[in-house]
C-alpha cells in the first residue's frame, strides 16, 4: 500500500504536513460536501454558505448550521483522526491543516491545527462582534439575534470570504517548508486550500494523496493511495512503529 520511497522520505523528515477535507470525517458519519450523500446535494453552496445567503435568509442558513452542529455533537472522531494524533507524536515538526469546521481533530487530540475554514461550534455578532461560542446556546437559538440587535453568524469562512487572518499565511508557510505533505479526504476543488499540495510539491516536498478515489489533484501527486483514511492512516502508523520509528530528536540523541 505504501512505497519504499515514502518511508525513505519519512525516515529523514523533519516536518510533516497533513491537509484534511471532509473525507476524513466521513467514517465518523459526517456527510461530505460533494459526495453522493453530500451536504450540497440538498442545497447548493451559493444558497447557504455565503454571506449574501445569510443576510437574505438568516433563519434558513442558521437552521442548516444547527442541523450540522447537532449532527457533529452526536458523532466522534474515527481511527483516521486518532492516527493523525499518533503521527503528530512521531515527528518533531507536524502541522495539521484542516478545511473541516467539525472540530473532530481537536476532539481526537491533535495540537498543532490550522482551521482554514473556521469552526462550526463558534459564532459571533456581525454588528458588535460579541462572541457566542457556546454551541448549546447556538443550538437553542432559532433566530440568530444578538442583544444589540445584530445578526449572529457561524464563525466559518463562506465562499467569497477571506480566510481567518494568519491561517492562510501559516498554512502556506508550512506547505512551503515541509518534507512530506499528505492530502487526505479532500476533493481539491476549493481554493486557496487546494493549492497547498502544489505549493508543497513546488518546494520539494514528497506529496501523498489518500482518498477513496482519484481527484483533481491526483495527477501531480508523488503517490496516490486509494483507500479509506480510517483504514489507511492507522496502517501507516502501524508500519512506522514496526520500523521502530522514533522521534528524529531521539535518533539524533543516540547518534
Ligand atoms: C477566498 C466552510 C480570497 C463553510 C467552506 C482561487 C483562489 C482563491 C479563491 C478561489 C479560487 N477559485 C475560486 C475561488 C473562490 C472559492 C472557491 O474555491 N470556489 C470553488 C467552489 C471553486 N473560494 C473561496 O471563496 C474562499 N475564499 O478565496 O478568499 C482568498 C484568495 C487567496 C488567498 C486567500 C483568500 C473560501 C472558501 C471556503 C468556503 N467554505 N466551508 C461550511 O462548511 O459551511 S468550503 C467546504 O468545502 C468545506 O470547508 C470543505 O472542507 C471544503 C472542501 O471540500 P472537501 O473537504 O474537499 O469535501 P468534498 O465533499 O468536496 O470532498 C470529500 C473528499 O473526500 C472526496 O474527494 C471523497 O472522495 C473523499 N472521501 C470520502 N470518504 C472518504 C474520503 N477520503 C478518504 N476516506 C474516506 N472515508
Ligand atoms: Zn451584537
Amino acid at each position: 500500500m505504501f512505497s519504499e520511497k515514502l518511508f525513505q522520505r519519512l525516515k529523514n523528515a523533519e516536518h510533516v504536513v497533513v491537509l484534511t477535507g471532509a473525507g476524513i470525517s466521513a467514517e465518523s458519519g459526517v456527510p461530505t460536501f460533494r459526495g453522493n450523500e453530500g451536504l450540497w446535494k440538498k442545497f447548493k453552496p451559493e444558497e447557504l454558505a455565503t454571506f449574501d445567503a445569510f443576510i437574505k435568509n438568516p433563519e434558513l442558513v442558521w437552521e442548516w448550521y444547527n442541523y450540522r452542529r447537532k449532527l457533529i455533537q452526536e458523532v466522534k472522531p474515527n481511527p483516521g483522526h486518532y492516527a493523525l494524533v499518533e503521527l503528530e507524536n512521531l515527528f518533531p515538526n507536524f502541522t495539521l491543516i484542516t478545511q473541516n469546521v467539525d472540530n473532530l481533530h481537536r476532539r481526537a487530540g491533535n495540537k498543532n491545527i490550522i482551521e482554514l475554514h473556521g469552526n462550526i461550534e463558534k459564532n459571533y455578532c456581525i454588528k458588535c462582534g460579541k462572541r457566542y461560542d457556546d454551541v448549546n446556546l447556538a443550538l437553542e437559538m432559532k433566530v440568530p439575534k444578538c442583544e444589540c440587535g445584530g445578526l449572529i453568524r457561524p464563525d466559518v469562512v463562506w465562499f467569497g470570504e477571506m480566510l481567518p487572518i494568519g491561517a492562510w499565511e501559516e498554512a502556506e508557510e508550512a506547505a512551503s517548508n515541509c518534507d512530506v505533505f499528505f492530502s487526505v479526504g479532500t476533493s481539491g476543488v476549493v481554493y486557496p486550500a487546494a493549492s497547498l499540495p502544489q505549493i508543497a510539491k513546488m518546494n520539494g516536498a514528497y506529496t501523498v494523496e489518500i482518498n477513496i478515489e482519484r481527484t483533481e489533484l491526483s495527477w501531480f501527486m508523488d503517490e496516490v493511495i486509494i483507500g479509506k483514511s480510517g483504514e489507511v492512516l492507522p496502517k501507516l502508523v502501524e508500519k512506522l512503529k514496526e520500523q521502530n520509528f522514533t522521534k528524529i530528536l531521539n535518533r539524533w540523541r543516540t547518534v
